[in-house]
């Protein structure tokens, strides 16, 4: 999978260097390829943005230098996604969806919005990770690069995916390691037991109730 993000702030993106996205870009599981918007500005004091049309505060990041920056990217089969509180909410059905392709486009705005029209042109879909204002499109972006990644062949052990929250619809069962005792409180007892069928049964019982519990919205 390749990812190219266009952004106004590259140096936001260090902290994909660490950890399983650090380690999936060593292996080229994955390919993260942040792309400077100032550097396709065409000002001699590399001015990326204007005051909006019909006035207003704030400013508004210019067409055609977010056009430049993505022809300078773009494939025929690359998908480009606009991070916005105005897209459709991120959520794990649409994450394994994204995981299918194999060039996204990501478009970060900050501060400010970007000019509607390179964004009619330009964009295949506009996501949101939530119901909240961020200052940029940044943090949404590398959510949604750590979210997808993780369903790239190699990036995770091949049982994680199968286990974890959601993979099922349900959350996740409680998990125990040593101490077998911690202040008093003794580990279940099943998990002791070497008794795989009913350790099974007994984390299935545990997800349906923590989900009934803590997200009953998630089995409606
Ligand atoms: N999920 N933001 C986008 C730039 C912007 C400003 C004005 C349109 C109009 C967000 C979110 C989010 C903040 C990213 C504003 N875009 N993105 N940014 N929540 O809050 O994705």
């Amino acid at each position: 999978m390749k990812f190219d993000v266009l952004t106004l702030f590259p140096e936001m993106f260090d902290c994909l260097k660490q950890s399983v996205i650090g380690r999936a870009q060593e292996k080229e599981q994955i390919e993260i390829n942040l792309v400077n918007i100032r550097d396709f500005s065409k000002d001699k004091h590399k001015k990326v943005d204007d005051t909006p049309y019909g006035g207003g505060a704030g400013m508004v990041i210019r067409s055609d230098v977010v056009y430049d920056t993505y022809q300078s990217v773009k494939t025929e089969n690359a998908k480009v996604i606009y991070l916005s509180p105005q897209g459709k909410t991120l959520d794990q059905r649409k994450v394994e969806d994204l995981a299918k392709q194999n060039h996204l486009i990501l478009l970060c705005g900050h501060y400010e919005g970007i000019d509607q029209r390179v964004l009619d042109k330009i964009v295949d879909e506009e996501i949101s990770i939530g119901d909240y204002v961020l200052t940029g499109g940044e943090l949404p972006a590398m959510v949604l690069i750590d979210s997808v990644s993780r369903y790239i062949k190699g990036v995770l052990k091949e049982d994680s995916i199968k286990e974890e929250s959601f993979s099922n619809g349900l959350l996740e069962y409680p998990q125990y390691t040593r101490p077998e005792i911690f202040e008093g409180e003794k580990v279940p007892e099943i998990l002791l037991s070497g008794h795989h069928e009913k350790i099974d049964k007994w984390r299935k019982q545990k997800s349906f109730e923590i989900t009934k519990q803590k997200r009953p919205d998630l089995l409606r």
